[in-house]
């Protein structure tokens, strides 16, 4: 068993993965004992930069305060002292491979990552949802092996800012690496459903993403989150012009491609179904095709889809909900259960939707959780403490 301490620099600068992120907590009082005295020599107050170590996490004081550590915007969140965690994610498994219809270590064990996908990052992406606290909660305390950092186009997403949205991926794709996760990046694309419409921007961001980390071993790359209103046919070409371009650059590099019907291989629309696929997959090796469901609304029809494909095919659930797939409604715990026992039994690998605050049921926080960064227990929606238990089942 292995555990690393790292000082704070090395990894401000996020240049190490695989390792398990600390903060050094050495020779920093404990809470109460403030390391401002009062007149009497009592311990009363911290001043400005004092840290404080307190729940087995390094803070430090803005200005003057005498409020506990961690509540209030006095502190500033410095990181876990002992993670807890003795071996991460990236650690235990290596690079990954696609072997024969599943996911693979290094070593060729076949194996299941579990995870959360985050929601759109230019809503609740970095310094908002995704910080070093909840990154922290979600490595050491859901025990997560992946995060999918899903990138919308549209509605906001990428095409308004691409410069200022590549940053923030390679940004949050360093703090995932510090802490040996797992790294989905997601083009989100969704609206227009043809992935074709955004053949170019794609080819700009994975040249420039997959340049900068084609040194790391922990990234999978989903090039089409759900196409949609468009046949298996314009999935496949699209995916033909963007793989190259990744394999290009970095040869081994692990692709996912979604499928039509957003995601579904053809089950959610009338013309659509799994032999598309398997008269004329991807011409590539090393790729698998993404199967999203929200369970509420997709019951056993869906289901058996993921059963039957993932018999052909290498799946990876990418995204789910155990609602309806407006992301929001009753969840539907039964459903849900199925899907994960199916899952489980096959070594499919998943990330759930979504790692935010948002209003809907679907996302794992109450509301307001984000703001204030406090990502406990007590601020999980039921949703969210349902995922948490599946994520953390057999650790
Ligand atoms: C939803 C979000 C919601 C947002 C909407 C449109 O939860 O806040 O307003 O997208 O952008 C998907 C999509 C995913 C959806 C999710 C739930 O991949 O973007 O998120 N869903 O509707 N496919 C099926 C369901």
């Amino acid at each position: 068993m292995k555990k690393r301490y790292l000082s704070a620099v090395s990894l401000a600068v996020g240049l190490i993965s695989n390792q398990v992120y600390a903060a050094d907590c050495s020779a920093v009082n404990t809470y109460p004992d403030w390391p401002q005295k009062n007149w009497q020599g009592q311990p009363s107050h911290a001043g400005a930069g004092d840290k404080l170590v307190h729940n087995n996490t390094l803070y430090q004081a803005k200005w003057w305060t005498s409020s506990e550590p961690g509540t209030g915007s006095a502190w500033q969140y410095l990181g876990r002292c002992d993670t807890g965690v003795h071996i991460t994610p990236v650690e235990k498994y290596g690079r990954l491979q696609v072997c024969g219809t599943g996911l693979c270590s290094e070593s060729n064990q076949r194996i299941q990552l579990r995870g959360m996908s985050s929601h759109g990052l230019q809503w609740h992406g970095l310094g908002k949802c995704l910080t070093d606290k909840s990154l922290d909660v979600l490595s050491y305390d859901w025990q997560a092996d992946v995060l999918r950092l899903s990138l919308y186009v549209q509605e906001g997403g990428y095409e308004t800012d691409p410069v200022g949205f590549t940053n923030q991926m390679h940004t949050l794709i360093e703090m995932a690496s510090a802490r040996g996760l797992y790294v989905l990046v997601d083009w989100h694309q969704l609206d227009p459903g043809d992935p074709n419409y955004n053949v170019e921007a794609a080819k700009t961001f994975f040249t420039e993403i997959v340049t900068k980390h084609k040194h790391r071993n922990n990234l999978i790359y989903d090039i089409a989150n759900e196409p949609n209103g468009v046949p298996w046919s314009a999935v496949r070409h699209y995916a033909e012009q963007v793989i190259p371009v990744i394999r290009n650059i970095q040869p081994n590099a692990l692709i996912m491609v979604g499928t039509h019907g957003w995601s579904t291989f053809g089950a959610s629309m009338s013309d659509g179904d799994l032999q598309d696929v398997i008269d004329d997959p991807v011409p590539f090796d090393n790729i698998m095709y993404t199967f999203h469901f929200y369970a509420a609304a997709h019951t056993d029809y869906h289901r058996n889809m993921l059963d039957r494909a993932s018999d052909i095919f290498p799946v990876f659930v990418s995204e789910f909900g155990t609602q309806h797939y407006t992301g929001g409604g009753a969840n539907d715990f039964v459903s849900s259960q199925k899907y994960i026992d199916l899952m489980a039994r096959k070594k499919i690998s998943w990330t759930n939707w979504n790692y935010s605050d948002d209003p809907l049921s679907g996302a794992a926080f109450k509301v307001g959780s984000c703001a204030s960064q406090n990502f406990a227990d007590s601020e999980l929606k039921e949703a969210g403490a349902w995922i948490k238990a599946k994520i953390l089942e057999g650790r």
